[in-house]
C-alpha cells in the first residue's frame, strides 16, 4: 500500500549480471533518512561490531520411543532481556527472544538456530515467558491496537471488539504461539493464530481469557496422541520433519499481533538436515554451528537474518503508536470513523539489523561460504548486492555474485547465479559466496537496492528510489582475513543439486484475490486494511474477512492451482501454511497507467515463467500488482491452517484467512 504509485515496468530482477573487475574508493551519497525513532540512524557506527553467528539449540533432552524413530525434544520459552543490538557506546535494548529454559544463555535474538535432522522428530515445549521477576505479566513492549480483529485477551476473544470511544493501546498481558514457517505440520502443532496463550503469570486479570478459541481443541488432540500435557502458559508442538532438508524459520503468529510480537524479536533459524533432498556432507562449505562446539572454531555455513528496525535515543525499540506516523491522518478514529488509531498498513525501519546487530562485520577467509539468507523485515523488500563501494551510486553495479542453491523448500533443481537477490519478507535465499582469491584486507559490502517504501516490482532508479545508500541501503561488512585451512567444499561449477520430483497434475484451480480497503466514510485518508478474497465468476473480487465462512477447502491430498490475483498497488509476499509449492507462471492483467488493476480481471498476454530462483519449492511467492500469479500444491495433512500475506501489518489486519484441508 503506498500513496505514491509508480508504473510497473519490469518484474523481478535480471537473473545475468555482469561483474566489474574489482576497484576501490568511496563516494558520498545523499538522501533523506526514514522517520523514526529518536536516535537518528546516522550517530551509528557501522561495521563495528561482529557478526553473532547463532550458536545451535541445545536439547532439553532426547525422548526414546519404544517403537519408531527418538525425538529431539526442547523447552523453549521467550522472555524479555536486555541485548546489545546497537554498537557499544549507545544504549542496550529491550527486546524478547526465545532460549532453552534448561540453558540460561541461550536466549538471544535472534533465537539459536534449531538443528533438526530428516525423518527425526522434534518436540518443543513453548513457553510464554513474558512475565517479570515476581512472576506477572510483562506488558507489551510496542503499542498494542485493539481495534483490530486480534486476540484480544479481554474478550470477548479473537474479535474485532466495539468501543464506545477510540482506545489507547493495550497493556495487558501479552499473547503468544509460536510458528514453524515452512514446517509440514500438523495442524494442533502448526501455531495456528486463534490457538494463543498467555503467560501463566499471578496477575492475569480476572475474566480475561488464557488462551484463544483453538488452542483447548488443539491441547487435547496432542495430549491425545502424544501424552504429553501442555501446562499453564505453555504448548507442546511437534514436526515430523518429513520433508525436504530446508532452510526454515520460527516466529510469533499470535492474531492481529504478530507484527509487534516478531518486531520485538521472537524468531530463529530452523535448519532440516539430511533425507533424500540433502547433498552429502563436505560437498557445500561448512560446518555450521553446533551444539557442544570449542570457542573459536570457524564457521563456513551462515544463517543470516536481515530485518529493519527503529530506535529511540535511550536504546529502545520504535515502533509507531499512532496511525498519524503512517499518513499523517490524526482522527478521528474508530468509532468516529472506521480507522484504526494505532495500527500502520506498513513500517519500514531506518536501520538494518543483521543476527540481532545493526551493521555488523564478518571476518571471512578467501574462500567459499554457505550464507542461508532470510529477509525477516515486517514490509521491506531487500534486493541485496555484494559490492566494494557502500556508497556508490545506486543501482550499483554488483561485484561479486551469489550463486543460490536453494530457497524456502530446500535445493533449487541447478545452482542459478544471481548479480542481486531479491527477497520479500519470510523469503530465504541458500546461497553460495566464493571469496576465493580476495587480498586480505579486502572489504565486502552486502547492499540493499530495494525501496524504504513498498515493492511493486521494477527496478530502482526507472520504478522507484533504492533504499537510502547511508541507512537502509547497506547491510553488512565483510572483511577479509588469513585463509586458515584448505577449502575442500566444491566450486559452484561442479554442484549438482538433489533432483526434484514436481507435484502431480492439479485437480482444481482455485481463484483467489488480493485486495485493499479504503475507509468507506473518509475522503483521502490512505488504506484501512488489506483483504483477502476469492473471485466471481466475472473476475470481480470478493473481498472476505477471517471470520467470514472458509472458502479455501482442499480435498485431502488434493493437488490444486491457485490463482493469485492481485489487485493492490503493491506486491505481497504469499505464505501458505503446511505446503511447499511450486510457482507455475505469472500473466498480466489489464491495468492502468500505475500498473494496478482494476475488476473485473481481464488477462492479458501470454503467461510468462517463474524466474529462475523460484523453480525449487517454496512457501512464500511475490504475487506482483497487476498480475496473476499461479501456483500448485499439493495438501496432504487434513485440518485447519492459514494462508496470509507475509506483510506481517497486513497479515494482522485481515490479509489472512483460514484454510482447510479435508473434512
Ligand atoms: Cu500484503
Amino acid at each position: 500500500m503506498q500513496t505514491r504509485r509508480q508504473f510497473i515496468k519490469t518484474v523481478g530482477v535480471a537473473g545475468a549480471a555482469t561483474f566489474l573487475p574489482w576497484r576501490v574508493g568511496v563516494r558520498r551519497a545523499a538522501a533523506a533518512t526514514l522517520p523514526g525513532g529518536t536516535l537518528d540512524p546516522g550517530l551509528i557506527s557501522k561495521y563495528v561490531a561482529p557478526l553473532v553467528i547463532p550458536p545451535a539449540m541445545p536439547r532439553t533432552s532426547k525422548i526414546v520411543q519404544r517403537s519408531g524413530q527418538d525425538i529431539d525434544y526442547y523447552e523453549i520459552a521467550v522472555r524479555q532481556f536486555q541485548q546489545a543490538i546497537l554498537p557499544s557506546g549507545l544504549p542496550m535494548t529491550t527486546v524478547w527472544g526465545y532460549g532453552s529454559v534448561n540453558h540460561p544463555g541461550t536466549f538471544n535474538y535472534p533465537a539459536f538456530t534449531i538443528e533438526a535432522g530428516w525423518e527425526t522428530p522434534v518436540r518443543v515445549k513453548w513457553i510464554n515467558g513474558l512475565v517479570d521477576t515476581d512472576a506477572n505479566y510483562l506488558p507489551h513492549l510496542l503499542a498494542v491496537d485493539p481495534t483490530l480483529h486480534w486476540a484480544n485477551p479481554p474478550g470477548p476473544r479473537d474479535t474485532r471488539p466495539r468501543f464506545k470511544r477510540t482506545p489507547g493501546p493495550y497493556h495487558g498481558p501479552v499473547p503468544i504461539v509460536t510458528h514453524v514457517h515452512g514446517a509440514h505440520s500438523t495442524e494442533e502443532s502448526d501455531g495456528y493464530a486463534e490457538a494463543w496463550y498467555l503467560p501463566a503469570a499471578n496477575n492475569i486479570p480476572p475474566g480475561y481469557f488464557r488462551n484463544g478459541t483453538w488452542y483447548d481443541r488443539f491441547k487435547a488432540k496432542f495430549e491425545s496422541i502424544w501424552q504429553q500435557p501442555w501446562d499453564p502458559g505453555t504448548a507442546v508442538f511437534q514436526y515430523a520433519n518429513d520433508q525436504r532438508a530446508a532452510t526454515l524459520w520460527f516466529h510469533d503468529h499470535s492474531l492481529g499481533m504478530t507484527r509487534l510480537n516478531v518486531y520485538a524479536g521472537p524468531a530463529g533459524f530452523y535448519l532440516l538436515r539430511g533425507g533424500p533432498s540433502e547433498l552429502s556432507a563436505g560437498i557445500l562449505p561448512g560446518p555450521a554451528p553446533a551444539v557442544g562446539d570449542p570457542p573459536g572454531l570457524n564457521y563456513h555455513e551462515i544463517p543470516i537474518a536481515i530485518q529493519d528496525r527503529s530506535f529511540n535515543a535511550d536504546g529502545s525499540l520504535f515502533y509507531p503508536d499512532s496511525r498519524e506516523f503512517f499518513d499523517g491522518f490524526a482522527g478521528p478514529y474508530i468509532p468516529q470513523s472506521d480507522i484504526s488509531p494505532i495500527w500502520n498498513p506498513e513500517f519500514f525501519g531506518n536501520t538494518i539489523v543483521v543476527n540481532g546487530r545493526t551493521w555488523p562485520n564478518l571476518n571471512i577467509e578467501p574462500r567459499r561460504y554457505r550464507l542461508r539468507l532470510l529477509n525477516g523485515c515486517n514490509a521491506r523488500f531487500l534486493i541485496l548486492k555484494l559490492v566494494t563501494d557502500p556508497l556508490a551510486s545506486r543501482p550499483a553495479a554488483p561485484e561479486i555474485p551469489f550463486t543460490q542453491i536453494g530457497t524456502e523448500g530446500g535445493f533449487l533443481p541447478a545452482p542459478v547465479q544471481l548479480g542481486q537477490l531479491l527477497m520479500s519478507p519470510a523469503e530465504r535465499a541458500d546461497v553460495i559466496v566464493d571469496f576465493t582469491g580476495l587480498p586480505v584486507g579486502a572489504e565486502i559490502y552486502l547492499t540493499n537496492e530495494g525501496p524504504d517504501e513498498p515493492f511493486g516490482g521494477g527496478e530502482p532508479p526507472d520504478d522507484f528510489d533504492a533504499a537510502d545508500p547511508n541507512t537502509t541501503g547497506q547491510v553488512m561488512k565483510f572483511t577479509v582475513v588469513p585463509l586458515t585451512g584448505a577449502d575442500s567444499s566444491l566450486p559452484v561449477e561442479q554442484l549438482v543439486l538433489p533432483a526434484i520430483t514436481p507435484l502431480a497434475g492439479a485437480t482444481r484451480t482455485r481463484m483467489v484475490s488480493l485486495n485493499e480497503e479504503v475507509s468507506a466514510r473518509l475522503q483521502d485518508v490512505g488504506p484501512r486494511e488489506a483483504v483477502l478474497g476469492v473471485m466471481d465468476r466475472f473476475g470481480n473480487p470478493v473481498p472476505l474477512m477471517w471470520t467470514d465462512p472458509i472458502t479455501e477447502k482442499p480435498r485431502l491430498n488434493d493437488t490444486e492451482i491457485w490463482e493469485i490475483y492481485n489487485f493492490t498497488a503493491d506486491a505481497h509476499p504469499i505464505h501458505i501454511h503446511e505446503v511447499q509449492f511450486q510457482v507455475i507462471n505469472r500473466q498480466a492483467l489489464v491495468a492502468d497507467e500505475e500498473g494496478i488493476s482494476s475488476p473485473p480481471a481481464r488477462l492479458v498476454g501470454s503467461p510468462f515463467q517463474p524466474e529462475p530462483w523460484e523453480t525449487g519449492f517454496k512457501d512464500t511467492v511475490i504475487a506482483y500488482p497487476g498480475q496473476v500469479t499461479r501456483i500448485k500444491a499439493s495438501f496432504d495433512i487434513p485440518g485447519q491452517f492459514v494462508w496470509h500475506c507475509h506483510i506481517v501489518e497486513h497479515e494482522d489486519n485481515e490479509m489472512m484467512r483460514p484454510l482447510r484441508v479435508g473434512p
